[in-house]
């Protein structure tokens, strides 16, 4: 069994995606990181960024304690070396996968979110920094576009890259991005989403909840974070 720490966004649906598509028992935890659950000395346990998701494995293969995993990335290794499902063993497969694995977790998924950021929630507008990740978002997008071109999947054949890199696509119109200008992804995309694992992950975030993750009452919750957020985090352990 698998506990899952999980909130409705790109990073959590990956691995409801991955779980979903595996078939892998697993028990969901929501952690509402708009009312600043993350923060909770249990969470910060196992999760010592204070970010979703994370996962506790109750019954890892070696059979003894159970084994935490925190970061989207390492979590969805773990769980393809588990299942033996979505990562090829055959090494040149697999190291395709994993570096467009890593590529999604250091840049695609950073600088959608700085994107985000700056156009959707920044309390003033900056041009600099509109422009900078919107140019970025594009470039990222046209990278993955590229690599799509005679491909159904990102490498070889359904892995945990496609896993990781859908669920940042679908926000793309909130991202300033016309799919139609990447023909590529945009195949994959509806490839991907309409895969029934896929198709029952989101509905499942539907149901945990469907309010907006940036509210104006979550901003300084998920804005207003520094080292001493971090201090605090650690004192509440500590009083445990
Ligand atoms: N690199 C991390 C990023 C995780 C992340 O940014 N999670 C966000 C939600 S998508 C979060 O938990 N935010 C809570 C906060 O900002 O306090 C991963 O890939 O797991």
């Amino acid at each position: 069994m698998i506990d899952l720490y999980y909130w409705t966004t790109p990073n959590g649906h990956k691995i409801t995606i991955f779980l979903e598509e595996a078939q892998l028992e697993y028990k969901l935890l929501p952690v509402n990181i708009s009312a600043g659950q993350q923060f909770e000395p249990s969470f910060l346990a196992i999760s010592p960024n204070n970010r979703i998701p994370a996962i506790v494995d109750r019954r890892p293969a070696s059979g003894q304690e159970p084994i935490s995993v925190f970061e989207s990335g390492a979590i969805l290794l773990y769980l393809a070396e588990k299942s033996g499902r979505f990562l090829s063993i055959e090494p040149r497969e697999r190291i395709d996968a994993l570096q467009w694995v890593f590529w999604q977790v250091a840049g695609l998924g950073p600088m959608l979110g700085q994107n985000h950021h700056f156009l959707q929630y920044a309390p003033e507008k900056i041009p600099y920094a509109i422009d900078r990740y919107a140019a970025e978002t594009k470039r990222l997008y046209a990278v993955l576009d590229r690599r799509l071109e005679g491909r159904s999947f990102i490498a070889g054949s359904y892995s945990i890259a496609d896993v990781a890199c859908y669920p940042w696509v679908v926000p793309h119109a909130r991202q300033g991005i016309a799919l139609e200008l990447y023909p590529n992804v945009a195949r994959w995309f509806d490839t991907v989403g309409q895969r029934p694992a896929v198709v029952r992950s989101y509905e499942l975030a539907a149901r945990v909840n469907s309010a907006p993750v940036v509210s104006a009452s979550s901003r300084e919750i998920l804005f207003g974070q520094s080292d001493a957020t971090v201090r605090r985090g650690e004192a509440a352990q500590h009083k445990q």
